[in-house]
């Protein structure tokens, strides 16, 4: 472990599993630090207390004046860095950084990076599959689940495969990537970014010194503004010129291909839908700059079935199809959804899409074209179900009163042949705890369905 220099006084933000991580390594290296969290009761804090007797643990509103007589703020990701006593520690000459920063201060090993609005976790894992498949120790974490900093308790690794939001990108300067990609960008969290703009900038920053740009043909706000110094391999759904990854027929079937080689047919995918396909060709990207072999590569990709929650094929009951895409918690991932498996649908069946929770301010307006082709009816749940409704005035939208109720009405819409997908464009802590919560509870109904 790098040495800390003592005379730095570091404050964590936040007590939740990124402070919670940065508390025990800078605990382990001996570092003079205090943790604030702005709740008055964080859940960990009696744990914290438990474990660091001698730390000083400050909760509620933030105060600047303290924050202000640190060298260095380590800033979690659930909490703004346009809090007023954030700013007003940096105009003070405090640096902020996160634990990403921490994180790489500490390891040698190569880094792929990955971010974008939409499938990160399905890439990252799949990368860390493919890694495993060539015999690389490989560890994975950061957003994905796992703080960075908990991956150091470990045996070093030869390679790390991280997951990173906007959120954890804004507090980073240090990642240099061997591989970093933008998978896609559309609108999310804008809740915590006055537009667009900020949060493609926030994103961006993944590019900062990395040797491969991985970037995505089919989306251009995924290119980095600046690529001097990187090389760039694109990664699409069209035929690809030499060198870029894409896709095009060969020996009478669609095949993906890595410039002129054709690699694997698409049909031997166990994963569904377009989406699906660029995912699988982001990987090979990232893992081929990461210099893992072809074949292993493809080894995980055939023997990779995707995540739970995300357009994961539940049963068929009473000759309906039930696919539960919980994770789907923005427009741009149930646009996915919608056209990757509309697709693949015969002429006359149709989905019933059940939409609605919490709509983070976006708009759904962009899913009105892609419902009126493929689904039958839409069917809302949730908090800002008045909103989506008027965005998709036109449709057949039916008012829910609970999740069984959405799944009842979508049976009972439904024709022989049809898919019902569960993919709510929105998040979830109105009526869940969470995705996954909303997600298990949507497998426990229609399992019990006769
Ligand atoms: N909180 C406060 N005050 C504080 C600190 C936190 O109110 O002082 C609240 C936050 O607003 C948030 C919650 O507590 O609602 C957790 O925030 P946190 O920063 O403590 O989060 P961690 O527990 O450290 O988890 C974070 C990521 N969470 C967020 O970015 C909100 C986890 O991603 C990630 O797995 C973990 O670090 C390890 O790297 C989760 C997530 O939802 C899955 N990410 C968002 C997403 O994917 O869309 C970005
Ligand atoms: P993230 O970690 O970025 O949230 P996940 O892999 O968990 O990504 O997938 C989140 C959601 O995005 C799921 O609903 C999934 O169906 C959808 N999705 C998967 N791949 C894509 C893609 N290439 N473009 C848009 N949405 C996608």
């Amino acid at each position: 472990m790098t040495l800390i220099a003592s005379d730095t006084r570091r404050i964590v933000i936040g007590l939740g599993q990124t402070g919670y991580a940065c508390a025990r390594y800078l605990s382990a290296k001996g570092a003079d630090f205090a943790v604030v969290d702005t709740r008055e009761k964080p859940p960990l804090a009696a744990q914290f207390y438990r474990e660091f007797p001698q730390v000083e643990l400050r909760c509620g509103e933030l105060d600047a004046d303290f924050l202000s007589q640190a060298t260095e703020l380590v800033l979690s990701p659930g909490v703004a860095k346009s809090s007023p006593a954030i700013q007003f520690a940096l105009q003070h000459g405090v640096r902020v950084i996160g634990d990403i920063d921490l994180f790489c201060r500490e390891i040698d090993a190569p880094i792929v990076a990955i971010t974008g609005s939409n499938a990160k976790s399905t890439v990252t894992t799949l990368v860390g599959e493919m890694a495993k498949a060539a015999g690389v120790k490989v560890a994975v974490g950061g957003n994905i689940g796992t703080p960075v900093l908990d991956l150091l308790a470990n045996d070093p690794a030869d390679l790390y495969v991280l997951e990173l939001s906007s959120f954890q990108l804004e507090t980073t300067h240090e990642l240099r990537a061997q591989a970093a990609t933008v998978l896609n960008i559309s609108p999310d969290h804008m809740d915590r970014y006055p537009d667009l703009q900020s949060y493609y900038l926030a994103k961006h920053r993944i590019y900062r010194g990395c040797r491969n740009a991985i970037i995505n043909r089919d989306d251009a706000l995924t290119a980095p503004l600046v690529s001097q110094g990187m090389k760039t391999i694109s990664f699409g759904l069209s035929a690809p010129d030499l060198g870029q990854f894409g896709m095009a027929e060969h020996e009478g079937s669609t095949w993906l291909f890595k410039g002129l080689f054709p690699l694997m047919p698409v049909a031997e995918l166990k994963v569904s839908g377009a989406h699906n396909v660029a995912n699988v060709l982001a990987a090979l990207a990232l893992g081929e700059s990461a210099g893992l072999p072809m074949q292993a590569m493809l080894q995980a990709v055939r023997a990779f079935s995707g995540l739970k929650h995300r357009c994961q094929w539940v049963a068929d009951k009473q000759g309906v199809s039930f696919i539960n895409d919980s994770k789907g918690t923005n427009v741009g991932a149930t646009l996915a959804a919608i056209q990757g498996l509309g697709l693949m649908l015969e002429a006359q069946q149709k989905l019933l899409v059940i939409l609605g929770g919490v709509g983070k301010e976006q708009q759904f307006t962009e899913l009105k074209a892609p419902l009126a082709e493929h689904a039958r009816a839409v069917i809302l749940i949730g908090k800002d179900a008045d909103q989506i409704a008027s965005d998709l005035e036109g449709l057949t939208v039916i008012r829910a009163s609970s999740l069984d109720n959405a799944i009842e009405l979508s049976l009972e819409h439904a024709v022989a042949g049809d898919t019902v997908l569960l993919s709510p464009a929105c998040a979830s802590f109105d009526m869940f705890s969470g995705y996954e919560d909303r997600g298990d509870q949507f497998i426990k109904i229609v399992e019990a369905l006769s």
